[in-house]
């Protein structure tokens, strides 16, 4: 098997690497990534060689694209601009690269008749009232907040359609919010915790009531492998641990792993337009393929994603100021 990631360097796409680089020995694994700021060869360094390729390429380039899948048996698609604070600022690489860069995939799919994952977001859905007892689930009706979630959600239904229109064989996941290695120092979790290793403060938003629904990346890698392998064509699954915890809970779980008290946490301006609750009912998944997370105690696994960070701190601080002098002309 030959298999396509694209955004393989970035932070689920190289997890999914090194999952599948474990879980499936005698595989083929192609990275094509545009090493936009948040990709990092470094993240997949140290794998064979011969088991594991590097394409240098953006996914909006159709030549490029065109020759990767006609060389490769399956595509799993993870390449997309992934932070909702930049979109807000920034939104034009957000159409480019998640809506256009989507559809070069799909022609490239169609025209080599080649299968394809696509990976995208429970934010496509919107968001849910705190008090809410739904869930999001595969019917959900879709009605993205940002730019980030629309251009998400325009991507999903380019799928569909190619899905519908001209036979493609794909398949979409939507995941709720991730955690883990990897994570560029810009997201919620790896931002508060490089904060303390630089000693600096950590930054809410709002007053942190904010609910997120988290999951372990290896948990999205194990997912996103079952419906490769074993999903059905044209289907939507919904990836999901039952993490739900608010922002606040998160920032003072942090404060008390890292040793850190009350005068640590600063509230910053918030979000514009910011979604208060995401929840990811994944029963079709865990039903239809038998799928289950293994990273089921939160407090472990930020305590080991706390570890990675404080022992790679040369992995994120070229990153480090970059990010804060962005968030500091947003006010955030
Ligand atoms: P990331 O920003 O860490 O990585 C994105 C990767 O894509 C980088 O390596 C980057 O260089 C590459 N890339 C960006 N534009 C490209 C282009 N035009 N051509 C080729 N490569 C390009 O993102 P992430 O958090 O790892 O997210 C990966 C995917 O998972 C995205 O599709 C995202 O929407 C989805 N997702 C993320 C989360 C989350 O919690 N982070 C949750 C659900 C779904
Ligand atoms: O410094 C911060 N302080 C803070 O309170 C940052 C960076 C974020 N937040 C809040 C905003 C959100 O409520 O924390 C929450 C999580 O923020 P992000 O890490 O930016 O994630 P989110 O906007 O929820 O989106 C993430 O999950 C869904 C990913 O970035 C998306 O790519 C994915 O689709």
């Amino acid at each position: 098997m030959n298999i396509l990631v694209t955004g393989g360097a970035g932070f689920i796409g190289s997890n999914f690497v090194h999952y599948l680089y474990n879980a499936r020995p005698d595989w083929h694994i192609t990275v094509y990534d545009a090493l936009t700021y948040a990709g990092n060869k470094a993240n997949i360094a140290g794998l064979d060689a011969s088991r594991v390729s590097f394409i240098h390429a953006n996914i909006c380039d159709e030549a490029a694209i065109d020759a990767a899948v006609a060389d490769c048996d399956v595509v799993v698609h993870y390449a997309a601009e992934s932070h909702n604070d930049n979109s807000l600022h920034s939104p034009w690489p957000f159409v480019e690269t998640n809506i256009i860069g989507t559809y070069r995939i799909l022609e490239a799919i169609r025209k080599h008749s080649k299968r394809l994952h696509h990976v995208s977001t429970d934010e496509v859905y919107g968001d849910l009232e705190l008090d809410d007892p739904a869930k999001f689930t595969p019917d959900t009706p879709y009605n993205p907040s940002s730019p980030y979630s629309s251009s998400k959600a325009a991507s999903d239904h380019l799928v569909r359609a190619w899905v519908r229109s001209f036979g493609i064989q794909a398949t979409i996941s939507n995941c709720s919010n991730n955690y883990g290695p990897y994570q560029h120092v810009e997201k919620m979790i790896p931002r508060q915790v490089t904060n303390i290793l630089s000693g600096q403060k950590l930054k809410l938003y709002g007053a942190g009531e904010n609910v997120r629904d988290w999951i372990h990346t290896e948990d999205h890698s194990s997912g996103v492998l079952a419906i490769l392998e074993k999903g059905r064509i044209g289907e939507t699954y919904l990836i999901g641990a039952d993490g739900e915890k608010n922002n606040l809970e998160v920032f003072n779980m942090i404060l008390r792993l890292m040793g850190k008290d009350q005068s640590w946490l600063e509230h910053v301006n918030d979000r514009p337009g910011h979604d208060m609750r995401y929840a990811i009912d994944s029963s079709k998944l865990r039903q239809e393929l038998g799928w289950e997370p293994k990273y089921t105690d939160f407090t472990a696994g930020l305590q080991a994603t706390i570890d990675w960070y404080t022992e790679n701190q040369a992995w994120w601080q070229p990153q480090k100021d970059e990010t804060e002098a962005k968030y500091q002309e947003l006010g955030r």
